[in-house]
């Protein structure tokens, strides 16, 4: 039986409630390769708590005494280090496909789902995180995080525009990897699991499939994800 494998993690006010959609997709990379993990909760603000990564984001994971960050990064390595465990690629073909699934959902889909929730987290967040939050996140998108409250319905619609081809693929097959889930799957998941934790905005009612896939998604891994409870 392997040690857990340390994972630092997203945390809101309340150290249970986990959303940050880069740290999602490696609970369910580590879930998918079978490997015992313990999570860290961790807040924007506590750099120092991860300084030994040599950076200031999470996820980070310590595996062993082998410490990795960055999300894609973290995935080609549970992939080298455990060959013998499912896979998160499916070969280098499945690799490079997913390379432009990671590409798409950092640059669509974060940023639109972004536009929409950001004032939802700023309002969960542990207090010492608040300020942070605001000034990094208005600095990025260039607007106040009340234009963004007021902006809502059209990121919304903007948002549904943007799975338009997640929701047209999943109509031809069950998961974005084939016939059972992969690290495609995680990535674009752990961004809809991140807006179901942090909001209660509904992009999946008119899309049959989408909504079937994110249910199998919910339930997989024993139900990790639906374990984090849904915004109320
Ligand atoms: N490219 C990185 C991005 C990591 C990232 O942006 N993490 C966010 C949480 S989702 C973070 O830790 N932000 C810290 C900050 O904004 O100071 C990855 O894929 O892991």
């Amino acid at each position: 039986m392997n040690a857990p494998i340390k994972l630092y993690d997203l945390a809101a006010a309340d150290a249970h409630i986990r959303f940050s959609p880069n740290c999602w997709r490696v609970r369910l990379a580590l879930a998918h390769k079978g490997l015992p993990t313990e999570t860290i909760p961790w807040r924007f603000t506590e750099k120092e708590a991860i300084a030994f990564s040599g950076q200031g984001k999470v996820p980070v994971i310590l595996d062993g005494a082998r410490c990795v960050t960055d999300s894609w990064a973290i995935a080609e390595y549970l992939e080298t280090a455990y060959p013998d465990r499912p896979s998160l690629f499916n070969g280098p073909a499945g690799l490079a496909l997913t390379r432009f699934v990671n590409e798409w959902t950092e640059t669509v889909l974060h940023p639109a789902i972004a536009r929409l929730i950001l004032p939802d987290i700023h309002a969960m967040l542990h207090p010492k995180d608040q300020d942070y939050f605001k000034t990094t996140r208005e600095a990025f998108f260039g607007c106040s995080l009340d234009d963004l409250a007021a902006a809502q319905q059209s990121h919304l619609a903007a948002l549904r525009q943007a799975l338009k081809p997640l929701a047209a693929a999943l109509g031809h097959q069950p998961y974005l990897a084939g016939t059972a889930p992969a690290y495609a799957d995680h990535i674009v998941f752990a961004a809809l699991q991140w807006l179901r934790v942090c909001a209660t905005y509904d992009v999946t009612g008119d899309q049959p499939a989408l909504a079937a896939w994110m249910t199998h998604m919910l339930d997989a891994y024993d139900g990790l994800a639906r374990a984090m409870p849904a915004a109320r």
